[in-house]
């Protein structure tokens, strides 16, 4: 029997959530098979909420795209959010956003990341594995170190937001600035937690909403199952904090960038609770 996400308790027809996966990457079934595994073990009780955060929200897992060409990642997410559900893709690469939000119309969003991935072209051996499926050929303007860059073509820069960025080189910064994608470093996190939760309201405020959890935007001694441990990472305080800061409606989410360790799943453990948290701020607006 196949791993599914949560026990799978509902149908697709009744669940308001429709989880899926998308192996783009060297090992990016493993790393779906150990984010499946582990979500049967995170409590999704919070006990400072004193609430169940999958209370009122209803998940079904459909399992993983049989990827021949990638385009079939923005046909799927259409089909659900036709349906008016809410994807949860998991990944593989972070490529998967590009093709995801290409299925969406006036929509922000908001990425958790170390990185900005605003390369305009780019090529090396990681990253074309982090991109590797079979009989698909690399691309060196559409990877993951470009997805953003290319998605800025069809989503307006200003309606993009980075949260945890701190990899990043001048000509990525200077595209940035120019085209006034707004960004959280973890330094001004850190230093003023309250200012961040206001800006990231402020950027909310009754917008339809995207968000890309690429786990290395957490600290690497939280988060350390990822291809690039950048020093200086968010905490899951932080993360919680600023996804409760949220104002508009999650129309879509993803994780992404989960390199499994043998015997360590502290980094699974953290990326299932941080899917909880935002699930939990989906049904908010479900119960509304
Ligand atoms: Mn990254």
């Amino acid at each position: 029997m196949s791993l599914k996400f949560i026990c799978n308790l509902f149908t697709p027809e009744e669940s308001d959530v429709i989880v899926f996966g998308v192996p783009l990457g060297k090992n990016s079934k493993i790393a779906l098979n150990s984010l499946r595994k582990i979500s049967d073990f995170v409590e999704p009780f919070d006990i400072d909420k004193k609430r169940n955060l999958l209370e009122n929200v209803k998940i079904a897992d459909t399992g993983d795209l049989k990827l021949k060409k990638l385009d079939e990642i923005t046909k799927k997410t259409r089909e659900i959010v036709g349906k008016n559900k809410v994807p949860l893709i998991l990944g593989g690469g972070h490529l998967l956003t590009f093709f995801a939000l290409k299925a969406f119309e006036n929509v922000k969003l908001i990425v958790f990341d170390a990185h900005c991935d605003l390369k305009d072209e780019y090529e090396d051996e990681i990253i074309k594995d982090l991109d590797f499926v079979k009989g698909i050929k690399f691309n060196p303007k559409i990877n993951d170190a470009t997805w953003l860059r290319r998605t800025c073509e069809f989503l307006e820069p200003k309606n993009i937001m980075l949260v945890g960025i701190r990899s990043c080189d001048e000509d990525e910064f200077d595209f940035m600035e120019k085209n006034g994608i707004s960004y959280i470093t973890p330094n001004q996190i850190k230093d003023n937690l309250q200012e961040a939760e206001e800006k990231l309201k402020e950027f909310t405020k009754d917008s339809r909403l995207y968000i890309s959890v690429d786990i290395d935007a957490f600290d690497p001694s939280f988060a350390p199952a990822v291809h690039h441990p950048e020093p200086n990472g968010i905490s899951f305080r932080e993360f919680s904090r600023l996804i409760n800061a949220i104002d508009g409606k999650i129309v879509g989410l993803d994780l992404t960038c989960l390199r499994p360790i043998t015997d360590n799943k502290v980094t699974e453990f953290l990326a299932i609770r941080s899917v909880f948290e935002v699930e939990g701020k989906i049904q908010e607006k479900i119960g509304n």
